[in-house]
């Protein structure tokens, strides 16, 4: 048949769908169809389309045959053709007229949701003239004639083109639009399809589940208007107008747990947030209201968060008796930051416990979600190997402002989800107005996320009652709209008046649970004003308890040196290349080299001190977790933790094999099993990858979890990742991480973009033992300084510069001994001088410490010492130890690279009394002050390098 379907050019693929259909069942396809598959009809060329139906074909045509339009067309439209010859003339009419509504049957499926009732603030709805019998060629007369109804569901076999109307418009054009002709594959679409018109897209449900409904918006109303009552003023981001988040909220924890999930963590802002704790994660509000009250100022001195942005867990037990947990994840005010945060967790979660299933629910405002780039950086993370989480559940609270901007101003597009569709994934717009139909989406939704492991957005359309806060006037910027919001009856209200109106609960009954939910609150104020319930966020129990924050002083350093022989025997692993296998015969030689090295007894370079910090640990049982841009090669090509086959492009990673094959009485013999390595290669995203990293860590104490720029500049467009969760999260939140930043950086006049990776940011954010800083000169530091991240029950997130040439300097590498013996040196002493002798002390960190040493030998100086402050924060008592034998008042002169306003002169000089000890002056040789951290030419660059080392040793 090849040769039928290819005459239908972009719709081959369609033809082909229906020819199997066919074949299965000849009934199932049109008579135009079923003719033409028996060899009785040809396509030939058609009469053109009216403009409209042109229209609708344009509307969706993304996809060869993606096009829910086309997806019953006869052949008259797909080819297009009409059909003559051997079948009589009223055949003919007959099939074109079904072909013609078959057209109309997709336009509903294709452009229904533009037409949707989904909007509480918005007209009536209008006839839509892309809807209209005139587009298809059909008219009044053809009402009450009957068609076929193959191909669409919860209709008899034939129907009057009246009652498929009827049919299409409730099931598209209701309180529900739905986005999802634009999905490519065609089980998902007719998946989705049969589920929408089967029931005319109306949830079923029974007395009981009313009854919930109606409890969740109560209790959603009564929350709000009672802290607006006895809160007069204060902010609360009030969910009035979308109460029925509650209820979906609560109806998707129900589905979600029939569903065989055991967990969500749940990302949102602030709107509601108060509300959804109290009302669906049974935070008890009696600790909500404490925190209006807030009496206990002294606990919260410079530390804690807004009542908000707190983040909360809980079991829950659904109406089936089993429980599912629910994280909801702490906040910052930044808008959709959390998102990847969030996706990190619940990777994370699903990578600890395997067989239980986790799922991602994010809340998002329809500004934000439109308007901050980390929402796409995030979406994209959804279908890759590295970062999958099975398909994350977003619900847009689209309360159609900002914070004063509609949605004029705020897009392009034209629904605020228009983002999402990149991921062609199903899109409900539903009207918040109408709980059942929020409820009818939610359960499609979580249906359709657990068959596709795929994303899936629901836009609910409602109104925000007040301004952004309630001390906020939103009329005088909106006075129409809130013209038109002041004379809305509530959501409850409406959802009472119906459900008294069709007698399933009287007046009474529903102000007898708004009255019963009164009481509720009244006694938690009570409480509330009774107790002592304002406290900081819980310590950390659980996969934390064994962990420790706070200050660095409080926990001891450890050893972390690993056996010289187990070291030369995971070398030996790590290159040995599987039989069959053909690496790139340079990267062969750079892993090969590694060996020989390593057994000569000869010098070792950083890639080979990584890749052994890495053995240790997974042989010690832990896992690790790197990503970021082209990490498997590397950037510099020093690192490749994975080889690729010459042939068949297949990857390799050594490090994820160091438990295969060797001696099976060893490995029966090693107690701990070999961690688990996984290194991935991330997309070109800074916020969303980073944030997804820091998020995992979140969930993995236990593990190594690495992020690395590509080069240290670009950590600034992740910069709100860096300030408000990994340098703020314990101070905010009580909340400890153990990331690694790995942020190559140095000046070796490659521009001002590549030479920086902000030392001077990191610095300023450091307080309270919150990071660890880092700017080492050795592969055996960064061998000790991954390793103490994990062995340490210290977890803080660990920053370290990294370098670009060093990693190829014949001079920076580390014997395996230094491996095997020792520890992480936070200041490294300078053995080469005689401290007597000294008349000065240059104190630096990183690469610029290779510089001044080849400068002094080439000076051949020996009364000029050089000390290395390979940890710049926590600043200890190391470096007070490391002068102590010089004489005090010896001068200590700080060199860096950067420019003075740069790196970290300011931050050491301000601390200068707690550094020396009060023992030596200080002074500064860098670069004069700059606005860009470097210049563009390598030859200016040479000679600030010089003139920098001039400095340094003149007198
Ligand atoms: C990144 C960022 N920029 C600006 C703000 C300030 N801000 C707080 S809420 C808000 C409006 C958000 O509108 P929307 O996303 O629609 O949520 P809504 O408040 O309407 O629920 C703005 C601009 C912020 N919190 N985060
Ligand atoms: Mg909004």
């Amino acid at each position: 048949m090849t040769d039928i379907f290819d005459q239908f050019g972009i719709n081959a693929g369609y033809v082909e769908e229906l020819h199997t259909r066919w074949l299965q069942s000849p009934q199932s396809v049109d008579e135009g169809w079923r003719l033409f598959f028996q060899g009785r009809l040809e396509a030939q060329p058609a009469a053109p389309l009216p403009l409209a139906v042109q229209n609708v074909l344009l509307a969706d045509t993304t996809s060869r045959n993606g096009n829910g339009w086309l997806a019953s067309a006869s052949p008259a439209l797909v080819a297009p053709a009409l059909y003559h010859d051997t079948v009589h003339e009223s055949v003919i009419a007959a099939t074109e007229l079904q072909s013609r509504v078959a057209q109309l049957v997709n336009a509903y499926r294709v452009r229904g949701h533009a037409f949707a009732d989904v909007d509480p603030l918005g007209n009536p709805q209008q006839a839509p003239p892309e809807l209209e019998l005139a587009s298809f060629g059909l008219a009044e007369g053809d009402l009450d004639k009957s068609f076929s109804t193959a191909g669409m569901s919860g209709l008899p076999e034939r129907a009057t083109l009246r009652q498929i109307i009827a049919h299409l418009s409730e099931t598209y054009c209701s309180s529900i639009g739905v986005e999802f002709t634009h999905i490519e594959e065609p089980e998902p679409r007719l998946w989705l399809q049969e589920r929408m018109e089967s029931t005319r897209n109306h949830a079923s449900l029974d007395h009981t589940e009313l009854l919930r409904i109606l409890t969740k918006l109560t209790e959603a109303e009564i929350f709000e208007q009672f802290i607006h009552k006895n809160y007069v003023g204060a902010r609360r981001f009030s969910l009035e107008g979308a109460e029925s988040v509650i209820p979906m909220v609560d109806l998707l924890i129900e589905a979600a747990v029939q569903h065989g999930i055991e967990e969500l963590v749940i990302g949102m802002a602030h709107r509601g947030r108060l509300n959804l704790l109290a009302n669906v994660l049974g935070k008890k509000v009696r600790e909500i209201f404490a925190a209006f009250d807030d009496k206990r100022p002294e606990r919260f001195l410079g530390g804690g968060d807004v009542k908000y942005h707190l983040g909360y867990s809980s079991d829950v037990v659904t109406q089936s008796g089993r429980a599912l947990h629910l994280s909801m994840a702490f906040n910052p005010s930044h808008l959709e930051f959390v998102n990847p945060v969030v996706e990190g967790r619940v990777r994370a979660k699903i990578d600890r416990r395997k067989r239980k299933s986790t799922m991602a629910l994010l809340i998002h405002g329809d500004a934000a979600f439109m308007g901050q780039g980390v929402v796409p950086e995030t979406l994209n993370l959804s279908r890759l190997e590295g970062y999958t989480t099975g398909g994350t559940l977003h619900l847009v609270v689209n309360n159609q402002i900002g914070f004063t901007t509609l949605p004029v101003d705020q897009r392009s597009t034209r629904y605020c989800t228009d983002v999402a569709r990149m991921l062609r994934v199903p899109v409900f717009h539903v009207n918040g107005e109408d709980p059942e139909a929020v409820i009818q989406v939610t359960r499609l939704a979580i249906a359709f996320r657990q068959r596709f492991k795929q994303d899936v957005v629901i836009d609910m359309f409602c109104y925000r009652k007040y301004g952004h806060n309630e001390g906020d006037e939103p009329r005088f910027t909106q006075p129409v709209m809130y013209a038109l919001i002041d004379k809305k009856p509530s959501v409850r209200a409406v959802y009472v008046a119906r459900l008294v109106q069709a007698g399933h609960i009287t007046r009474e009954e529903a102000d007898a649970i708004a009255q019963e939910r009164r009481s509720t609150l009244e006694h938690a104020l009570e409480e509330a004003r009774q107790g002592d319930f304002n406290q900081m966020p819980e310590a950390m129990g659980g996969v934390w308890a064994s962990y420790r924050g706070g200050p660095d002083a409080s926990v001891p350093d450890v050893r972390t040196a690993f056996p010289k022989e187990k070291l030369l025997e995971a070398i030996d692993r790590l290159t040995t290349i599987p039989p069959g296998f053909h690496p790139n015969p340079k990267a062969l030689k750079i892993i090969e080299q590694r060996r020989e090295r390593a057994h000569a007894g000869q010098p070792l370079d950083w890639g080979t001190a990584e890749h052994l910090a890495f053995a240790s640990l997974l042989l010690e049982g832990h896992g690790i977790r790197f990503s970021g841009q082209d990490v498997r090669r590397g950037t510099f090509s020093h690192r490749h933790a994975v080889l690729f086959d010459s042939e068949t492009g297949e990857p390799y990673a050594p490090l994820a094999h160091l438990g295969d094959g060797g001696d099976a009485q060893a490995n029966e013999a090693r107690r701990t099993p070999v961690g688990r390595f996984e290194i991935y290669d991330s997309p070109l995203s800074e916020a969303g990858v980073l944030g997804f990293e820091y998020g995992y860590s979140l969930d993995r104490p236990d593990k190594l979890v690495i992020w690395e720029a590509q080069f240290g500049d670009f950590v600034n467009s992740a910069q709100v990742l860096i300030d408000q969760f990994i340098a703020s999260a314990e101070d905010k939140w009580g909340r400890l991480s153990g990331l690694v930043l790995l942020l190559p950086h140095g000046f070796e006049g490659q521009g001002p973009e590549h030479s920086s990776a902000r030392v001077e940011r990191f610095l300023q954010i450091s307080a309270e033992d919150n990071i660890q800083v880092c700017n080492l000169t050795t592969p055996a530091q960064f061998f000790h300084v991954l390793r103490r991240q994990v062995k340490r029950i210290w977890r803080k997130p660990l920053v370290v510069f990294t370098p670009k040439w060093l990693l190829r300097a014949p001079e920076a590498v580390s014997l395996l001994d230094e491996l095997a013996t020792g520890s992480f040196q936070r200041v490294i002493a300078d053995e080469s001088v005689d401290p007597a002798k000294v008349r000065r002390i240059l104190l630096c960190c990183g690469k610029v410490f290779y510089d001044l040493a080849a400068e002094r030998g080439r000076r051949k100086i020996d009364d000029i010492a050089i000390v290395r402050l390979e940890q710049i924060y926590p600043l200890s008592g190391a470096l007070a130890k490391v002068l102590a034998p010089y004489r005090a008042g010896t001068p200590v002169v700080w060199v860096q690279e950067e420019p003075r306003n740069m790196g970290p002169w300011y931050f050491l000089n301000a601390r200068r009394a707690d550094l020396l000890a009060d023992r030596h002056p200080l002074s500064l040789v860098s670069r004069p002050e700059s606005a860009s951290p470097a210049t563009g030419s390598k030859a200016a660059h040479d000679l600030e390098q010089r003139l920098l080392l001039d400095q340094s040793f003149g007198d």
